[in-house]
């Protein structure tokens, strides 16, 4: 069988999806955000539908948006074989980050259809929604519904952290046209026959290796937090400093505690970032009087990771103390690393030897919706080189070159398990 992919169309139609973005222009590459349920987000995903139902697959959403595009295949009854990732983009980012997985996987799709070849197994291409955190503070939202382990009503009360008004999941969603129980999204333990998720590095490995592709055996074990410090704030130029309760100097002491403890487990696979911080009342000449502060906290070793937020609270504790400020904490995730399919790594593996593709097996640094499908499906990922290293930014690049060679392994993997 001869998989043929159109690495022009490819091209062209992950140009036009960074097309639906409302960003400045940036001189170093192609900027884009697309924040899940915006505008934006609607045009792109309409548009996906689109092109999926012009080639005859069939699509269905779920309450919460994911979009799953099938191709049935000769024996339907049984469980097929998925690809997926998702299209939201954190603000001012590139235009290659999920969705390379989600074009990616529609053209193995479409090249397993040009080729004639008839499947047992369908083939699913799935647009998870909001896997980046930005809107509703926690990442993988979607595939975390997917694989139920996030609470339904939970996530229906998460609040949309870009609104004036204090709104809820529950109603954004609503208003993007998405009903329905939550409850409804998860899937059986069983339901895929195999999952894998063609992605970007996000790193500079296989750039530093000149490797065209890499093959994921784990992904990293990712923790978020959300630290509230609450001082006594006043007049900039009355209150004077002994009696100053400043809920940023507090706040810097934390990012910077956790920085240092991060640091001094002497891992690198500890990783450590306080992204956003808002003050209150976020006036030039007025004390803050509050801070909130979202915590990344990453690390192959869930232990280790544990033992990193352990330290920081340690000092929050001596913290409030000191300058007599309150700190609250919120975990908003503590997930367990993902160990991919040896069954689907050997698979990816021996599809690249028998193609003369050198590759590298490695570990994710950033986590994916993969990381939740693993609890319905075998999963692995195949990552392709980008440029630097650099995601979440304008200059994000991955060449065509690499986007269709990952592109026709994960068609070549997909059409060998939906023949079992
Ligand atoms: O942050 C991450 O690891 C992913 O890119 N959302
Ligand atoms: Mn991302
Ligand atoms: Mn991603």
């Amino acid at each position: 069988m001869q998989i043929v992919v159109d690495s022009e169309r490819l091209s062209s139609e992950l140009a036009t999806l960074a097309g639906f973005t409302h960003v400045e222009p940036s001189p170093d590459g192609t900027a884009v955000t697309r924040v899940v349920f915006t505008d934006d987000d609607l045009k792109a995903r309409a548009w996906l539908k689109g092109l999926a139902e012009a080639e005859g697959f069939s699509v269905r959403e779920d309450a919460v948006g994911n979009t799953f595009i099938r191709w049935e295949g000769t024996a339907p009854e049984l469980a097929a074989v998925a690809t997926g990732s998702h299209i939201d983009a954190i603000p001012h980012a590139g235009m290659y980050d999920g969705t390379v997985g989600v074009l990616g996987g529609l053209e193995a799709m479409r090249a397993l259809k040009r080729s004639g070849v008839k499947l047992r197994r369908s083939l699913e291409l799935v647009l998870l929604t909001s896997e980046e955190p930005t809107r509703f503070g926690i990442g993988c939202l979607g595939s975390r519904l997917i694989s139920g382990t996030l609470d339904a009503a939970r996530a229906d009360g998460l609040k949309d952290l870009q609104s004036k008004d204090d709104e809820t999941l529950a109603e954004v969603r609503a208003a993007a046209g998405f009903i329905g129980p939550l409850a409804g999204v998860k899937l059986s333990s069983d339901y895929y026959y195999g999952w894998i998720e063609l992605h970007i590095e996000q790193g500079p490995l296989l750039e530093r290796e000149g490797l065209p592709l890499g093959i994921v055996t784990s992904i990293a074990a990712p923790a978020g937090y959300r630290f509230t410090i609450t001082g006594f704030g006043g007049h900039a130029g009355a209150l004077l400093m002994p009696a100053r309760k400043d809920a940023l100097c507090a706040a810097a002491e934390i990012v910077l505690s956790l920085e240092r403890h991060a640091l001094a487990t002497g891992a690198i696979d500890t990783v450590a970032t306080v992204g956003t911080c808002e003050v209150y009342p976020g006036a030039v000449n007025s004390v803050p009087s509050k801070v909130v502060l979202q915590v990344d906290l990453r690390d192959t070793d869930p232990v280790r990771r544990e033992g990193v937020i352990a330290a920081v609270r340690k000092d929050c504790d001596a913290l409030q103390v000191r300058r007599g400020v309150t700190i609250t904490e919120e975990i908003v995730n503590a997930d367990e690393p993902t160990t991919s399919s040896a069954k689907i790594v050997a698979l990816l593996k021996s599809i690249c030897e028998e193609n003369g593709t050198v590759y590298q097996t490695m570990v994710s640094r950033a986590y994916h919706d993969t990381s939740f499908m693993a609890h319905v499906a075998p999963v692995a990922m195949i990552f392709i080189p980008c440029r630097g290293g650099v995601s979440h930014r304008p200059d994000e690049y991955a060449s065509l070159d690499a986007i269709a060679l990952g592109t026709r392994v994960l068609a070549t993997a997909m059409s060998r398990l939906a023949s079992e």
